[in-house]
């Protein structure tokens, strides 16, 4: 058996899938005995209970008044540099290119070629900041100089190659859950206080970002209850809250709407809905879809990014063109109105969540990479994941 190791983990720790699946992945690896240090600019908000093995190093930021932009990324790559040195880390993982893989390289630079760097591409530090000429060539730097990439997706492989011409391998990394969290929960009582026992509650949970096209999300729900009587539940802010809010109101829907804002126990509150929707411009996962269906709940969405390769078509959900409210819908009512058809995807759900993007397996997966940067060789089995 190799040695545990010694791990910093940096991300976004307060907002986004990416920061909650590099928390996760912390999580269960210092489960696994690893000792896992996260370096990040506050306490990620997953981390949840007391580990021996998680420390927390906070990322501390000079505003010496010569600074007009506090300069974030050296403070970052100057404690990673720190941490790695005092607590002899053995390699950097960082989730989200921008800014964390250059500060990693940085980092690297200082404290010298044995600590190496793993990065992981999440979405939009691809699909929107690659496209961007100010950062394209700094993310490009970061992602070569990488000792292992690795991207959630094919479709983010692919355009990553594509918008950066990155030919060096990429590992492909799904994302997943833990499924002593995300199952089915019991919510029979709380329903009522959201829908009556005939209705059919609809919802997304996002950002509210332009890629969302939450816009979307309120057509196909008004189509839907304009056919059977349904409740939609929005979980989350963002940018485009305020002009959803209005359309609702000018829609007249505003008594059929909850507004739930952000929400920490996320399974509890997809256990409330019977459809999950992702009509998204951009999506290089959509790690909710992914939460949705641990807890038995179908998505359905439009076809952007990496959605197909979690969502099957005709199986765990449905999935149509980007922007075909008409067509979202029509799939929305062919699941809600046949009892059959809706028990069959809710078990190829359960089915699909647990076995493919079971945490356990895509653990070892990172696990994988990382005794291979270091040149161990690597005796662990790959565990079979089973509900
Ligand atoms: O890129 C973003 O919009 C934020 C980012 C995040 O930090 O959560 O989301 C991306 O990463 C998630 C976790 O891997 C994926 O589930 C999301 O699909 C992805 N977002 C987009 O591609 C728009």
């Amino acid at each position: 058996m190799n040695r545990p190791l010694r791990i910093g983990i940096t991300c976004y720790p307060s907002l986004g899938g990416s920061g909650v699946v590099a928390t996760e992945l912390g999580k269960l690896l210092a489960e696994k005995g690893h000792e896992i240090h996260f370096i990040t600019h506050s306490i990620p908000f997953r981390l949840g209970k007391f580990d021996r093995n998680i420390f927390y190093h906070e990322v501390e930021v000079s505003d010496y008044y010569v600074f007009r932009y506090p300069p974030y990324d050296l403070s970052l790559a100057s404690k990673m540099n720190q941490v790695a040195r005092l607590q002899k880390l053995d390699l950097l993982h960082v989730h989200y290119a921008v800014p964390h893989a250059i500060c990693a390289i940085l980092a690297k630079q200082m404290a010298g070629d044995d600590l190496k760097v793993v990065t992981t591409l999440h979405g939009t530090d691809i699909t929107v900041l690659a496209q961007d000429e100010t950062l394209k060539d700094i993310i490009r730097l970061g992602i070569r100089k990488s000792d292992a990439v690795t991207a959630v997706s094919r479709d983010l492989i692919n355009e990553t190659r594509e918008l950066l011409d990155i030919q060096e391998p990429i590992d492909l990394t799904y994302n997943f859950v833990d499924k002593r969290i995300y199952y089915p929960r019991e919510c029979t009582d709380l329903r009522r206080e959201y829908a009556e026992p005939h209705e059919k509650v609809l919802m997304h949970i996002s950002n509210f970002r332009p890629v969302k096209r939450t816009s979307d999300v309120v057509d196909v729900f008004a189509k839907v209850n304009a056919a059977i009587p349904s409740k939609l539940i929005l979980v989350g802010e963002g940018p485009d809250l305020p002009k959803i809010q209005k359309k609702i109101q000018e829609l007249g829907l505003g008594h059929r709407v909850h507004f739930l804002g952000k929400q920490d126990d996320v399974a509890q509150v997809i256990s409330l809905a019977d459809l999950m929707l992702l009509p998204s411009e951009k999506e290089s996962f959509g790690l909710v879809a992914l939460e949705a269906m641990a807890c038995g709940v179908p998505t359905v969405g439009s076809v952007a990014g990496g959605i197909p390769e979690l969502v099957q078509h005709g199986k765990t959900g449905f999935l149509s063109p980007i922007g075909n409210t008409d067509d979202m819908a029509d799939n929305a009512l062919k699941l809600l109105t046949n009892k059959k058809l809706y028990s069959d995807f809710r078990e190829a759900c359960l089915h699909r969540a647990h076995n493919v993007f079971c945490d356990k397996l895509i653990t070892s997966q990172y696990e994988e990479i990382y005794y291979r940067v270091l040149g161990m060789p690597l005796p662990i089995p790959v565990p079979v994941c089973n509900i």
